[in-house]
């Protein structure tokens, strides 16, 4: 998501105040009467201020995407980084703004038009005064808006076309060499909370399908149980994207993680996600015993076996793909 750039209280009332001084230096070269001129370039200065520090507002507040309006994996991702709660909050603060600061025009505007000429310049330094104050009020929430364009600026952008399918397994059992083989091109990298190198998509047709692959270094590689409750919305946000899952074991147990703790991962995954999850059993080149795989090739359905760095096996992951469906 693209949020628009965000000026500080500082930078709004800047330009404000100067496009106001402009309106007013043009006014003062006209051919008003001399009563009447103080008068009007007070007024001009009041109406410019306000309505050039509103559409900075508006134009902030219509080129936000609205969140209830984005699908279900952006509102989880959004919560997941910045809070939506909190976006919300910020938005709705600019809105209050734009009511203030037009309510504050026409107040001061017809003020300005009762007063005595030598007040006019008065008045219109109380509006200016009474402008900073909304201005810097909303200070926290401009600062929060620009800390979340930050942290949005590099999240995934996911095809809703294709058939996403996420990749799960411990470190070093191949995760990355099979999104490699099954997917063309070098996978995209972009941000995902808790992912220590960001995630990567990386995509394939099929018969006219779309698949996007997603692999979550950092995120679906350890137990689910260390998880604090803010991984795990991560976590679930993958399922709202998700039509199914690659789980990939290490058969030769050589990345170190025994086939039984394995097996528990994908146990407490399979719990968590309520899609379906294809079992791959990688690195079956480098199996030195297997009776001790096929206890575990034996405990799901339709395991595949293959050496995904050799590249034997990959066609049948690539077959095993066609049977995610949506919903
Ligand atoms: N012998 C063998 N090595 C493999 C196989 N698949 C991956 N590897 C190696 O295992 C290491 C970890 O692979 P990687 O894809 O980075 O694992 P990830 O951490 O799960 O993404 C790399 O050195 C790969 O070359 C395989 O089928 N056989
Ligand atoms: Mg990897």
């Amino acid at each position: 998501m693209f949020l628009p750039t965000i000026p500080t209280p500082e930078e709004i009332l800047d330009k404000g105040f100067s496009r106001a001084k402009k309106a007013a230096n043009k006014l003062r070269t006209s051919k008003i009467p001399r009563q009447q001129k103080s008068k009007k370039i007070e007024e001009a200065r009041i109406k410019t201020a306000c309505q050039v520090i509103e559409e900075s507002f508006k134009s902030i507040l219509i080129k936000t995407p609205k969140v209830e309006e984005l699908p279900l994996f952006y509102q989880d991702y959004i919560d997941v980084v910045v809070g939506v709660d909190q976006l919300k909050k910020s938005l709705g603060a600019l809105n209050w703004a734009v009511g203030i600061i037009s309510k504050l025009e026409n107040q001061y505007v017809f003020q300005v038009r009762r007063s005595k000429p030598e007040n006019a310049s008065n008045v219109r330094k109380e509006a200016y005064g009474r402008i900073s104050s909304v201005v810097n009020r909303i200070r926290d929430e401009l600062n929060f808006l620009d800390f979340a364009k930050a942290k949005l600026r590099n999240m995934p952008t996911v095809d809703f076309d294709a058939i996403t399918v996420v990749i799960a397994g411990f470190p070093n059992v191949g995760k990355s060499t099979i999104l490699r083989q099954i997917t063309t091109a070098e996978p995209k990298v972009a941000d995902y909370p808790f992912t220590t190198t960001g995630i990567q998509i990386g995509h394939l047709e099929r018969k006219w399908q779309k698949y996007q692959i997603i692999d979550t270094p950092g995120l679906l590689d350890r137990p689910v149980e260390d998880m604090n409750n803010i991984e795990l919305n991560a976590m679930v946000a993958l399922e709202h994207l998700a039509q199914g899952i690659l789980f990939i074991f290490d058969a030769s147990e050589t990345s170190g993680y025994p086939l039984e703790n394995q097996f528990m991962l994908y146990e407490s995954i399979k719990k968590i996600f309520n899609i379906p999850i294809t079992c791959i059993f990688n690195k079956v080149d480098l199996v030195e015993n297997i009776n001790i795989l096929k206890e575990y090739t034996n405990r799901v359905d339709e395991p595949l076996l293959v050496a995904a760095s050799k590249g034997d096996g990959i066609s049948q992951i690539i077959d095993k793909l066609e049977e995610f469906k949506y919903d």
